[in-house]
């Protein structure tokens, strides 16, 4: 009996199934993170709909823990309550994918209960879910436009919605009414109804906020000729104004923020 008993204690390794599922080396790919019921979080917070520049600001610091906690990707996106974190064949724990889904999310999670405990005193817990998004090199650019699309869409529809509730719609109603509504439809409701053009509501509500690395010039010493010289370094830089990432702009501004971390991550 104590035989069968030990030898069953540490025999469940092998059923440890997913632990050895990985990203293939050489894929691109997102882990995008989504807040779970934020609703309610942000209702409890008394946040400001459809959209709070605190709420923004506690997503960015949350998605900059990634960042600090020993991942290293090429960009983050981040729109409404969730941020996707783009990577080339990442090595970090050797590409395992439990691994990557779940200490990513925790580090978004913990980084934002601390948040919100300092800012809005939230004694809560809060958790985001994570999935892998497979890319290849040239998906990058398309992915990150189609999040886009989602804040824009989210974005009008939001506020034409709580523009309804402000005249006393019920929630019911409100949806009702704005289902099978086309796009000028809604802006049209909004700047009649509220006065807001949403053409000229804040960029990051519109479009979203980008983490990304940039270059920048630094001058140091060079210990050996003992002189001064000027060294090439990269940091990480919010930008709470990215372009439209369909336009051509928008892609030439996300391929040069991508080549930035690229080339770093050749080099080392
Ligand atoms: N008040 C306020 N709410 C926001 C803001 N940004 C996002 N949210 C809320 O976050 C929600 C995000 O949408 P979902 O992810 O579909 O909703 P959820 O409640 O998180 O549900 P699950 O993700 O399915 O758990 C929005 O519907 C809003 O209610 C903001 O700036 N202000
Ligand atoms: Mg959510």
């Amino acid at each position: 009996m104590m035989e069968r008993s030990s030898r069953r204690i540490g025999g469940f390794k092998d059923h440890e199934l997913f632990s050895e599922l990985r990203i293939p080396p050489n894929a691109f790919f997102a882990i995008r993170c989504d807040g779970r019921s934020f609703r309610d979080l942000c209702e409890s917070l008394r946040f400001a709909k459809p959209f709070d520049r605190e709420f923004a600001r506690s997503m960015v610091e949350a998605s900059k823990a990634v960042f600090e906690g020993g991942f290293n990707p090429l960009i983050a996106y981040i729109q409404s309550d969730e941020a996707s974190f783009v990577f080339d064949g990442e090595n970090a724990f050797n590409r395992r994918l439990e691994k990557l889904v779940s200490i990513i999310p925790s580090l978004m999670s913990s980084k934002l209960a601390l948040w919100l405990s300092q800012r809005r005193g939230f004694s809560g817990s809060v958790a985001f879910d994570a999935r892998v998004v497979l890319l290849s090199r040239e998906d990058v650019v398309d992915y990150l436009a189609w999040r886009q699309l989602e804040a824009w869409r989210n974005h009008v529809n939001s506020y034409a919605y709580y523009t309804l509730l402000a005249k006393g719609y019920s929630p019911k109603k409100a949806s009702s009414t704005l289902r099978g509504l086309k796009a000028p439809q809604l802006h049209e409701l909004v700047y009649r109804e509220a006065g807001i053009n949403l053409a000229k509501t804040p960029t990051w509500q519109r479009r979203g906020i980008v983490l990304r690395w940039e270059v920048y010039r630094k001058v140091g010493r060079d210990p050996v000729r003992n002189v001064e010289v000027e060294v090439e370094r990269v940091r990480l830089v919010e930008d709470w104004q990215p372009p439209v990432f369909i336009s051509q702009e928008g892609r030439s501004y996300l391929e040069k923020a991508l080549e930035i971390r690229l080339a770093k991550n050749r080099r080392s």
